[in-house]
Formats: structure tokens, sequence, C-alpha cells
């Protein structure tokens, strides 16, 4: 299958944009260097066995609740514009500092979704580049993945294909039946876009952060312990989005420049 547009009333440019910060307060210049030439950084610190055993007990609840209605362990998706804990975390400043150090002083979060592989799941995340699925442009997101919980190769940890973020849309098909991708789109031949594939081993309480032009995917849950993570999507003002998905906005620092955006403030109906 060609090369679809997920957002045909408005042209989507996309390449990846090379952060130019001369000046970072929180990641070091090699950092910012390790993102423009490998479109990852990882792993970060950011919160203590006792944060994130709490962010990690918020999660738990979410998910029973979900489980009593008919849902699965990937149904949490876009739920910061409703849920105050995942509003507590994309507005976290120590969050914001790691991001504002690649986007900018103004940073809008306009996404979430829970990736939680339950003990021994089958299902896998095919290689993609996030920009594909997106009505967004220019292709400026940066996705923040949270470890709820401890993430190896044994419990499927994202893994990413170094530098493949520098070649722009890379062609994909409609994933199969059998592949039981969680989402839609394979990219085949993943290696032939970078280096060696790098398995985000991390610990609860880090996170990575990755380009949206950056090939990743994951294996299915092998083990007997779950693997859960929170992903955050942030852009500057700049990036505009169709098909209404500006409504979902939080404006985590700074300021909306563009207007386009429309934040929703914490839920107080939880
Ligand atoms: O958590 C995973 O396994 C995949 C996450 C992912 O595809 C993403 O962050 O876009």
């Amino acid at each position: 299958m060609p090369i679809t547009d997920a957002m045909p009333e408005l042209k989507r440019e996309l390449k990846f944009f090379p952060v130019e910060n001369d000046n970072p307060s929180t990641l070091t210049p090699e950092q910012i260097q390790h993102f423009n030439e490998n479109g990852y950084i990882c792993p970060l610190d950011v919160f203590t066995d006792d944060e994130i055993s709490i962010h990690r007990e918020y999660f738990n609840q979410l998910m029973d609740k979900v489980l009593a209605e008919g849902g699965n362990s990937y149904s949490i998706n876009g739920w910061h514009t409703r849920s105050g804990g995942i509003h507590d975390l994309v507005t976290d400043e120590r969050i914001s500092d790691y991001v504002q150090d690649l986007l900018g002083v103004d940073l809008i979060c306009w996404g979430t979704h829970y990736f939680c592989k339950l003990p021994g799941e089958e299902k896998q995340v095919s290689w993609h580049q996030d920009a594909s699925y997106w009505p967004l442009s220019p292709s400026k997101t940066v996705t923040v993945w949270l470890a709820i919980d401890d993430a190896s190769v044994e419990n499927g940890a994202m893994t990413v294909i170094p530098k493949s973020h520098l070649h722009g849309q890379i062609a994909f098909e409609r994933s199969t039946a059998e592949e039981k991708n969680v989402l839609g789109q394979t990219v085949i031949s993943p290696e032939e876009y970078g280096s060696a594939p790098v398995p985000f081993e991390m610990k609860a309480g880090q996170l990575s952060l990755h380009s949206d032009l950056l090939l990743h995917g994951s294996e299915p849950n092998t083990s007997d312990r779950r693997r859960c993570g929170l992903t955050m999507r942030f852009v500057p003002p700049e990036v505009k989005a169709a098909n209404n998905w500006n409504q979902r906005a939080i404006i985590t620092r700074g300021e909306d420049t563009s207007g386009h955006w429309v934040h929703n403030p914490r839920p107080t109906n939880e």
C-alpha cells in the first residue's frame, strides 16, 4: 500500500526538524545532539519509586474500571482531558523541563495513551512511525513514554530503529490479523532505515523521549510481569491539527501563541 494522507484538508509537512538549543536547562547538549542524530533519548529519571507507585495504583484503578466496562488494557486512550491523575502527569514540571529543551517554552499536550501489556500477552506493536497515524503538521510531536512498570526485553519493551527519523515518511502496509498488532500499520524491513534496534529497557519512573518520525514497535510480553507505559504527546503551538484534534489539548507550559489549541483544565468531576 502506498503512503496515505491522514489529513487531506491540510497538507502535512513530514520531515525531521533538528533541535536548535544552545542553552538547555535540563538536558545536556550531548543528549540533544543524540536526539537530533538518533531520534530519541533514553532513559531519563523522573519519578521516585514512591511517586511512581502512586501513579501505578491510579492506573490500576482506571484499568479495573475499564475492564469491568468491557474494555482492554489499551483502551485508556485520550483520557487526559477527563482524568485528573493523567492531567497531573502531563503537567508535571519535571517532564515539561525535559520537553521544553526540545520544543521550546510553549508546550501543548494533545494526546495520551497507556500501552499496557499483560503477562504472557501475544499482542505486539508493529513497526511504525507515529506521524503516519496523526492528522498533524508539521511533524514536531515529541512523545514522552513513561514507564509505569519496569520494562525489559522479556516483557516487551518498546524498541526503536535509531536514525530512522531522518527518512521522512516511510511507506507502510495495513497490518495483517496474524500480526496481532495493537495498532493498524506495519513498516516492512525497518532495518533498512537505520542502525540496529535498541530496546528501551527502563525502570518504573523513568521516561524516554522520541520523535514522531522514529520507527518503533514492541514484541509480545513473554514474561509473567506486566509492562505498562503511558505515552504523552507534546507539540509547540505552531503545529496544527485536523479532524478536531485541537480540541483535546492541555497547555502544559507557557501559552498557545497560535490560538489553535483548545485548553482543557484539570477535570474536577472524577
Ligand atoms: O508501548 C509500546 O509498546 C508502543 C508505544 C508506541 O507505539 C508509541 O509510543 O507510539
